[in-house]
C-alpha cells in the first residue's frame, strides 16, 4: 500500500528547550590558608599550596598559576599538581628582581565553574 513511512519528524529530545535541566554547577572555591613557602636551600624556589571546595563529588579540577612575572596579567601559564581538593605549585624565580610578585591562582572544574585568588611573595 502507499502509506509513507518516511514522514518522520525530528527525533524526540532534539529540542533542547524541553530537555530535563541539568542541576546547576556550583563553582569551586579557594579556601583560606593559602601557603607560600620558600625552599630553605634556595629561597627563590617558591611553593604555593592550599585547598579548594566543590560540593559536587564527581567534578574534576585543574589549578593554574601565574607567578607575577607575566607580560599579560590574564594568562595563567603553569599548571599545578592537584590531588583531590588539594593543590601544589612550584616555581623558581630568576634572580633579576626581588618583587614583590603577585601570585595568581585559578581553579576550574570540568563544568566551567572557576574561582581565583592571589598571594604575594618577595625576596628582601
Ligand atoms: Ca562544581
Amino acid at each position: 500500500m502507499g502509506s509513507d513511512q518516511n514522514d518522520n519528524t525530528e527525533k524526540y529530545g532534539e529540542d533542547t528547550s524541553h530537555m530535563p535541566v541539568k542541576v546547576k554547577n556550583v563553582a569551586p572555591k579557594f579556601q583560606r590558608g593559602l601557603q607560600v613557602t620558600k625552599s630553605p636551600r634556595n629561597n627563590r624556589h617558591v611553593t604555593v599550596s592550599g585547598t579548594f571546595t566543590d560540593p559536587a563529588p564527581e567534578d574534576t579540577h585543574t589549578v593554574r598559576v601565574a607567578w607575577g612575572q607575566e607580560a599579560n596579567p590574564f594568562v595563567y601559564p603553569d599548571q599545578c599538581t592537584v590531588n583531590g581538593h588539594q593543590f601544589t605549585c612550584q616555581h623558581l624565580y630568576p634572580g633579576s628582581s626581588n618583587g614583590p610578585f603577585t601570585i595568581k591562582l585559578k581553579v576550574a572544574d570540568d563544568d566551567g565553574g572557576e574561582a581565583t585568588t592571589s598571594a604575594q611573595v618577595e625576596f628582601p
